[in-house]
């Protein structure tokens, strides 16, 4: 343990134990410093639970997966399908059909706009998203169009960062073929109202996307209580390794989409006649898959179910509602994303620094933040800005980081003033 993770055992009122521990990555010194790490969103740091999985299979049971008879095939199979298991549990899918393997929210995008969407389209339809997305819950949907002369069809935001509800609620009718929306929206931490959202989409029959990327790691998501269609998230935004991620569908739909990617696994029988595709959720898995990603995404499940997730969520709003506050103290700050209902991220700029700038002195502090438009173009265009500064929590940050991120903040401001 450093000097700083120490001190940091400063006690929060949500109940979360201290945890910093379980992450190797935070125990270390960046410039001098020891690290405040608050770029989460982009990607969060695994626990040593996640690693030791990983390290585990590789070192004695790595083997191809569905295919061979031998041992090490058998535990490979084992653990990269029991993954699958942690994960219909973690988000309460249905059943275990309804969770398919991608590379991340992107792949899980992509794959819905392609199979589910495309084969259906046709002029005069319409996708709608909102003014708040990440780039990969828009460019597929402006592609897909693109291929079959659909309509895409934005919800705004107000002057907060906040969907207008009641705007989208009335773009909703029987052209619009797919709603595809940000649980948590990435650049500025706004939470959706996705129920009230997906109940009036079901008056239309309107198929339901959501882009979970944000979310998952930070509240309980329960995808049969929200009654979405589909449902995309990232293992490296929740503590597991990138390259893996997970489309959750309604075993409905799954069945009735063709497969996206063709090639071994996804088939039952191949012949020069005609192939007979493979059952859900092969049918979607192409290929060998990311069997190391999908166990460490196991792993990072297994982790964040022995904290528990509304404990998570608790001790989370209480860092950001303090961060917001401490932020807000300093002259000079405009707070970009100022929703109600908000969620681990916040953005900011101070004073006229370049947010680039901001993010290189922080690191000379120590200090991990992101800057730039975060892959979210269209609402830094919203806010008639060409990027931000932007503080992302997670279950391991506490006060003092926040504190750091501050005191950071004034010493930019002194260089800047000279
Ligand atoms: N959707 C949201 C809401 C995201 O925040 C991100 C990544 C993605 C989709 C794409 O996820 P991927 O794992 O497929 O790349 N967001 C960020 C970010 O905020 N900073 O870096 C990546």
């Amino acid at each position: 343990m450093n000097e700083h993770s120490q001190k940091l055992a400063k006690p929060v009122t949500s109940g979360l134990r201290d945890c910093r521990s379980d992450f190797p990555a935070l125990d270390q010194e960046v410039n001098g410093h020891s690290l405040v790490y608050l770029d989460s969103a982009a990607s969060s740091q695994p626990p040593s639970a996640v690693i030791s999985a990983v390290a585990e299979y590789q070192a004695h049971d790595h083997a191809n997966v569905h295919r061979g008879v031998h041992t090490l095939s058998h535990r490979a199979t084992e653990a990269y399908e029991g993954a699958r298991d942690r994960a219909q549990s973690f988000i309460n899918a249905n059943t275990r059909n309804e969770i398919i393997f991608t590379r991340g929210t992107t792949e899980a995008v992509n794959l819905v706009a392609q199979s589910f969407s495309r084969p259906t389209l046709k002029p005069g339809d319409r996708i709608l998203i909102t003014h708040m997305e990440h780039h990969s819950n828009i460019v597929p949907w402006q592609q897909v169009c693109e291929q079959t002369g659909a309509e895409l069809v934005v919800a705004p935001i107000d002057g907060k960062g906040q969907l207008k509800t009641d705007e989208l609620i009335a773009q909703l009718d029987e052209r619009v073929r797919m709603l595809a929306i940000a649980h948590v929206s990435n650049a500025l931490g706004s939470i959706n109202p996705l129920r009230e959202i997906i109940s009036n989409a079901r008056r239309f029959d309107i198929p339901v996307l959501v882009d979970g990327a944000q979310a998952v790691p930070h509240m309980p998501v329960d995808v049969q209580e929200l009654d979405c269609d589909f449902y995309a998230l990232s293992g490296h935004k929740m503590f597991g390794p990138t390259g893996i991620g997970i489309l959750y569908g309604k075993e409905a739909k799954l069945d009735a989409m063709p497969p996206w990617q063709g090639g071994g696994d996804m088939i039952l029988e191949v012949s020069f006649a005609g192939t007979t595709y493979n059952e859900l959720p092969y049918k979607f898995e192409a290929g060998t898959p990311n069997i190391s990603g999908a166990i460490g995404l196991g792993a990072a499940i297994g982790y964040l179910e022995s904290i528990g997730m509304a404990l998570i969520e608790r001790h989370e709003s209480e860092i950001l509602a303090y961060m917001m506050a401490e932020l807000d103290k300093i002259d000079g700050i405009r707070l970009i994303g100022t929703a109600d209902k908000k969620a681990s991220v916040q953005s900011f700029l101070l004073d006229d620094i370049h947010p680039h700038d901001l993010g290189t002195i922080l690191d000379h502090k120590g200090v991990a933040i992101r800057t730039g438009h975060h892959c979210a173009m269209p609402v830094m265009e919203h806010f008639s800005i060409p990027g931000t500064a932007r503080a992302s929590l997670a279950l391991y940050n506490n006060r003092d980081d926040v504190d750091r991120l501050t005191e950071a903040l004034l010493v930019a401001k002194k260089i800047f003033k000279k």
